[in-house]
Parts: structure tokens; C-alpha cells; sequence
């Protein structure tokens, strides 16, 4: 306590004129310029230091913030000729046509219909198929008998620049029983929809000292220069002995400051590219256009699956022949048609080639996986992708039609589905997910086959991927003779998670703010 009365009490130079100044107004509140002169400071430097003494409890300072009204350019023509609606008004009824025509440039013209029937002033009938505009009876405008936009413009063309209050008042002398909220909406319109009066804001600030204030003034204060720099001068001759420094707050805010840093999103998915390198896997990179060969048939999606249609695929409209090895090809077929020479039955029905053919934009990352692992047949093989897959989506919280996936598969002797679930369940730990549970799940390519869901207190389970162990009806045409463990995660909704959004989209809008705010560790568990 002692520590901080002492550290509140250290004045600069500035302040102490400033305190001495208020203190001599015996309680009276003093404004800025008053100030200044007192002090021989310029009003700057006098607020500045009122500034720090009401922050020390020393001084309060009052503020009163008012409004100030002028017309614009167009306001003063207006509040001079008259508004476009009340010309337009004497000229009526005519047909629209003739209407616009009688104003000098089409803006006026739009202004004068707009703010005639806005007012209720006129409206429009029908007369032999033309539109006529036909005056009311009604000449007021916000309270009967009365135009209150004109009384505005007409008292701030006397006033010249005028303050709201006085503003107000006037025109409460000539339109009695107006309430203020009304007034207020009058002179909006004015000012925001019509551009006719401008207004600015002054702050009258009034400061007096506290309590606190006159006691430390009693306990005595002298004013005595204080260095603000240590010159090589000063230095060389000795002078700054015995001087006074300019002492530092180093507890008062300060600006913040944001440094330049990777996006959130990509520190995420750089994170997980680390964790599947620590854990001895490979990056590979894979087309973003396959062929439905890859991304479906040699998967063992059967060709009439719901998937593969048009309202979930971007199909790129063209075909290009396979480029695969016609064994392959042809086990494929096999493998569809009756399960080729292993104890499946195949899905049954002709499988045609020309399907197969169809380009289009990857809807997973294991079309990439499964393509490596028809190159790279032999034991073992430890891969992962990451990268952008694409689906006809609608848009929603949880949902893109355009996202990242996290792919990786295992093959090698002996390998099992236990070590898949451990894989796993080391990189959910590693991001940070200590809770992930697996549920049965059905995908055409693998058996068994599982869901990964992740818990997080404020959602409850949530399903960020799924895994399996690659049938045989997808090894044996390629020509894999081990276990493959595989896996497609999703990679926003994890991130999402990671970040605290509860939004997908969010990941993507580059909401400044967000991005400068969001701390360099969030959701990263290291
Ligand atoms: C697949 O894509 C499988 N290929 C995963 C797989 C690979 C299973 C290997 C077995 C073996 P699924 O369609 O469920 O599965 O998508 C995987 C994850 O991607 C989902 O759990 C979800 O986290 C994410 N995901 C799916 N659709 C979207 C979307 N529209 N927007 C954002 N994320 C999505």
C-alpha cells in the first residue's frame, strides 16, 4: 500500500503546475484554457497532465459532450429556394412523365417524387395505363398544420452554426407538444438520409480537484525542473548531479500492439504436418482433378453409389483415358463385377470403364493415398496428405464445399486395426483432445470401419473423421499383400474446435480483429 501511495504521488513537472493551479481555484471547477493561462502551459500540455492527475484520484474532470449544426452546400440552397418536393408539389397532378421533366436534372427529380410520397403529400394512380401523380390535401410534415424539416432548415439558416440545444429549443417555440425523440428523427434525416444540415461534437471538459488533491497540495509541493533526458553534456560536465529526472510510469496502458503472425489456421496445420513427421510419416501431394477411377471405382465405390452423383461431386464435364495399367483396370472390373478371385461377390452388375473416365475435383484425400499405394505396392509404407478435397455442399456452421482433409494410411506386415485406433488416438492426444472415442462406421473401402469423435465440454461428441482398414477388394487389384490402416480426417472442424470458433466460415473471413487478438499458443498444445 505504502509502495503505491508513493508511486500515484510522483508528479511530473507539468502536473504539479496543473494541481497547484486547481488548488488555487479554491474547489472551483476550471476549464482547459483557464488552465493554461494559470499554468503558462498550452491547453495541450495542460489536459495532458489533468489527464494523469484524475488517473492519480487527484483531479476530476467533467465532460459535456454537445452537438453543433450547420447546413451543407445543398442544405443552404434548399433552406433559400425551398425543398424539390414542396416545387414539385405546386405543379401537381401530372403524369410521372411530365413530373420528372419539369425539374431541371433527373437527381431532383427522384428526390422530389421519393420525399412527396414519403410525406404523404401524393400518390400515384393509374390513368389510362400512365402512371399520374396526384396531390393529397396533405401539407405537413411531423406534426399537423406544421413542416418540421423546413423549420429546421429555416432557424439554421438564421443561426448560421447552432447548437442542438438551441436548435431544439427554437423550434419547440413555434411547434409546441413535439417531444424531443421525434425532433431527433427529423433532424437524422437531415443529416444522414438528405445530407442537408452537418453536425459535429464538441466535448466541454471542466476540471476540478478532489479531495485527495488538496491534501497532497497541503502537504507541500515544489516545482523544481526535471531532466527529461541524459545528455552526453550533461554527463561530460557533471551537471546532472543533484538534478531531478522525469520519472517513468511504467503501469500506465500503453498502445497495444499486434505483431505480424502466422494465420491461426495455418499454424494448426502446421502442427499437424509435425505431429505425423514426428511420428515417422510422409508428406505426399497428389492431383486436385482425379478421375473417378481414383476417387471412387478403385476404392470399390460401387458406380450407382449416392455419392458419386452429380449433386455431390463438381464433375468437370470431360474424360480423359485412364492412365493405369490395364491390369489393374481389369482387376477393377473383376473386383466390381463378381469380387474377382477373392470370397466377395462383388457389388454385381457390368462396370464400365467410360464412368470411370469422368474427371472431377477430388471429393478425398484417399483417392491421393490409394494412388501412392498403387506405385508403392512393397512393405511399408507410412504416408500422410493434407490437403483441399471439394463437395457440393451447402453452406453452413459445419459444412464447406471446400475444406481440408488430413489422410494418411500405414501398410505393412502385421499391422492391425488396434494399431490404427493408437495411431489415432497419439494425434487427437498430441492436438491436445485428450477424450476421442471410436464408433462403428460404414465406408465402401474399408472393414472394420469407424468414426472418430473427439469431446469437447461445450459441444459434447463430435465426429471429425473416419478410419478403417482397407478391404481387399481394394488391395488386390493394386497389388498390396499387407494390412492398410487408413484414415480421412477433417481438418477445419478441428481447428475450429482448437480456436474456439463455433463456426466453420469464421476460419476463412480474416476478421482482423480475430486474427490480431487470437493468442500465438491457441490451440496449440505444446
Ligand atoms: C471421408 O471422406 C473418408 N474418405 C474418410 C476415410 C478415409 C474413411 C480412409 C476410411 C478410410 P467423410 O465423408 O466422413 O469421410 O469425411 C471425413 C471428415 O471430413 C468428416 O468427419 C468431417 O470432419 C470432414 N468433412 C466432411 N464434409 C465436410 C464439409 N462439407 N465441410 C467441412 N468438413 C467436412
Amino acid at each position: 500500500m505504502a509502495e503505491e501511495s508513493e508511486r500515484t504521488t510522483v508528479l511530473t513537472v507539468n502536473e504539479k503546475k496543473v494541481l497547484l493551479a486547481l488548488d488555487s481555484e479554491r474547489g472551483r471547477a476550471g476549464d482547459p484554457s483557464a488552465l493554461a493561462a494559470e499554468t503558462g502551459l498550452n491547453e495541450d500540455a495542460a489536459m495532458q497532465a489533468a489527464f494523469m492527475l484524475a488517473q492519480k484520484g487527484l483531479c476530476a474532470i467533467h465532460e459535456k459532450k454537445s452537438f453543433h449544426y450547420r447546413l451543407t452546400v445543398e442544405g443552404t440552397e434548399y433552406a433559400e429556394t425551398g425543398l424539390p418536393e414542396r416545387h414539385g408539389l405546386a405543379l401537381l397532378p401530372l403524369t410521372l412523365r411530365e413530373f420528372k421533366q419539369s425539374f431541371e436534372n433527373e437527381k431532383e427529380a427522384n428526390i422530389a417524387t421519393n420525399w412527396l410520397l414519403r410525406k404523404g403529400w401524393a400518390r400515384f394512380d393509374d390513368k389510362d395505363g400512365e402512371k399520374v401523380v396526384t396531390p393529397t390535401g396533405n401539407t405537413s410534415w411531423g406534426s399537423p398544420g406544421y413542416n418540421i424539416d423546413e423549420e429546421l432548415l429555416r432557424v439554421a439558416r438564421e443561426e448560421g452554426e447552432i447548437t442542438e440545444d438551441v436548435l431544439l429549443n427554437r423550434i419547440k417555440e413555434s411547434i409546441p407538444d413535439l417531444d424531443d425523440r421525434s425532433l431527433h428523427c427529423f433532424l437524422d434525416d437531415l443529416v444522414k438520409k438528405r445530407n442537408l444540415l452537418t453536425h459535429s461534437a464538441t466535448i466541454e471538459r471542466t476540471i476540478a480537484i478532489t479531495g485527495s488533491g488538496h491534501e497532497l497540495v497541503a502537504r507541500g509541493i515544489s516545482i523544481e525542473e526535471e531532466l527529461a533526458q541524459l545528455t552526453p553534456e550533461l554527463l561530460r560536465t557533471g551537471a546532472w548531479r543533484g538534478r531531478t529526472f522525469k520519472t517513468y510510469d511504467v503501469n500506465l496502458p500503453s498502445k497495444e500492439e499486434f505483431p505480424a503472425k502466422i494465420h491461426p489456421y495455418q499454424r494448426i496445420l502446421d502442427m499437424m504436418r509435425r505431429i505425423f513427421t514426428e511420428m515417422g510419416f510422409t508428406e505426399i501431394k497428389g492431383d486436385l482433378i482425379q478421375s473417378a477411377f481414383w476417387n471412387f471405382d478403385a476404392l470399390f465405390v460401387p458406380q450407382d453409389h449416392p455419392a458419386r452423383e452429380m449433386q455431390d461431386t463438381f464433375y468437370l464435364g470431360a474424360k480423359q483415358p485412364l492412365d493405369v495399367d490395364e491390369r489393374i483396370i481389369a482387376k477393377v472390373k473383376e473386383m466390381h463385377e463378381h469380387g474377382g478371385s477373392l470370397n466377395s461377390a462383388g457389388w454385381g452388375g457390368a462396370w464400365k470403364k467410360e464412368l470411370s473416365e469422368e474427371l472431377l475435383l477430388r471429393t478425398h484425400t484417399t483417392a491421393v493415398t490409394l494412388w501412392y499405394l498403387a506405385s508403392h505396392p512393397e512393405p511399408p509404407v507410412k504416408v500422410f496428405s493434407i490437403d483441399r478435397v471439394y463437395r457440393r455442399e451447402t453452406i453452413d456452421p459445419t459444412h464447406l464445399p471446400e475444406f481440408y482433409q488430413l489422410e494418411g494410411i500405414v501398410m505393412d506386415k502385421g499391422v492391425s486395426f488396434r494399431n490404427l485406433l493408437g495411431c489415432l488416438a497419439t494425434f487427437y492426444h498430441k492436438m491436445g483432445f485428450p477424450s476421442i472415442r471410436f464408433r462403428p462406421g460404414y465406408f465402401p473401402y474399408t472393414e472394420p470401419s469407424v468414426e472418430v469423435e473427439v469431446y469437447m465440454p461445450e459441444h459434447g461428441w463430435l465426429e471429425l473423421g473416419g478410419a478403417g482398414v482397407f478391404r481387399e477388394e481394394v488391395t488386390n487389384p493394386i497389388g498390396v499383400q499387407y494390412p492398410v490402416l487408413a484414415w480421412g480426417l477433417g481438418i477445419e472442424r478441428l481447428a475450429m474446435l482448437s480456436l474456439g470458433l463455433t463456426d466453420i466460415r469464421d476460419l476463412y473471413r480474416s476478421d482482423i480483429d480475430w486474427l490480431r487478438k487470437t493468442k500465438i499458443t491457441q490451440g496449440l498444445h505444446i
